[in-house]
């Protein structure tokens, strides 16, 4: 594979990118997921075209429907002749979720259509975060011209924070009988949704759940919630005008704002969980002189923990 060796052999790759070939789609997300050498060289150069893509993220608790509903939405989407990427992250394995949406893909419209590109990634660690390779993943998407791209997570706590940072607009996806996964929605993860969904709206209680959810956005940030919530059944297409509609009228501000906004917003993203990590990381390494010298004075009640923190960082 000498194209990802060095700068120079680039130019084939990213011509094949541009031109919307599947496998030169595919191997830059490769390069960019694995930062092998040339992967700067690539970004670089494709850094002046991107920012066109509309990145969409749908989260929900595990069965909520997230798969089938991207499915219908996509073939919504290609009836607007728009082309659609997806990036299907799975928490727990490495490729079921993914494999699952690509069959269902494969399925309904897509094997034959250029206008259809799955990608399936694995999470990052335990908690399901999604992996700083999907925010490269998105760049190569959007730089191979595609118009959508969707990024389906399972909504842990730690993926629908980063759903949330990541995505131009967040859909989060409920359906009636989930029982304690509606109870935790309810707690805190609607807080990040753009749009929300009760879907498998054919199913008996779809109408409780939308009635519990819109009460809890109701109540929150002084119960002036312009969230939309809509009903869908994603097995036969019900709701996904609407959908599509709701989606559309989100990503007005965020479109305005500029695709320089929208890209710096993905990259500071990407600064914030590597901070994160060094921090982790040097808390971690041999050198605690340092911390255990802030610790007794946290102990000692001669300094608040953030202002143990602040100096922790400054000399570090
Ligand atoms: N009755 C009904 N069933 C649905 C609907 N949408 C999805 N389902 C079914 O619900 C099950 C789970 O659907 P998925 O699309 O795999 O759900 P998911 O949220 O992607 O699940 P994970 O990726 O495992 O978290 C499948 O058996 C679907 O056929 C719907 O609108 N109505
Ligand atoms: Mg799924």
């Amino acid at each position: 594979m000498s194209d990802e060796r060095t700068p120079a052999d680039i130019s084939p790759l990213l011509a094949g990118l541009l031109a919307g070939d599947r496998r030169a789609i595919a191997r830059t997300c490769t390069l960019l997921e694995t930062m092998k050498p040339g992967a700067l060289e690539l970004i670089a150069a494709l850094a002046p075209r991107l920012g066109r893509a509309l990145v969409t993220g749908f989260t929900g608790p595990p069965g909520a429907g997230k798969s089938t509903l991207v499915n219908a939405y996509i073939r919504h989407l290609r009836t607007k002749n728009r082309r659609v990427a997806v990036i299907a992250v799975d928490p727990s394995s490495p490729v079921s979720g993914g494999a699952i949406l690509g069959d269902r893909v494969r399925m309904t419209a897509a094997v034959e259509d250029d206008g259809v590109f799955v990608r399936a990634l694995a999470s990052r660690g335990a908690l399901g975060g999604l992996s700083p390779a999907a925010v490269r993943i998105i760049d190569a998407l959007d730089g191979a011209g595609f118009d959508d791209v969707l990024l389906e997570t399972v909504g842990t706590g730690q993926s629908e924070i980063d759903v949330a940072q990541v995505a131009d607009v967040r859909v989060v996806i409920a359906a009636p009988g989930l029982g304690d996964d509606i109870q935790a929605m309810k707690s805190g993860h609607l807080e990040i949704a753009d749009v929300v969904v009760v879907n498998k709206g054919d199913l008996p209680g779809a109408e409780i759940t939308r009635t519990q959810l819109s009460a809890t956005l109701g109540m929150r940030a002084g119960g002036l919630s312009s969230v939309p919530i809509l009903k869908t059944t994603a097995t036969t297409g019900d709701g996904i005008d609407a959908l599509a509609a709701a989606v559309a009228r989100a990503a007005e501000p965020r479109l305005a704002a500029g695709p320089a906004t929208r890209r710096r917003r993905r990259a500071r993203y990407l600064i914030a969980r590597a901070a994160a990590e060094l921090v982790a990381e040097r808390i971690r390494s041999e050198s605690t002189v340092d911390l255990d010298r802030l610790a007794d004075e946290v102990l000692l009640g001669k300094a608040l923990p953030a202002e143990a923190a602040a100096r922790f960082l400054d000399h570090g």
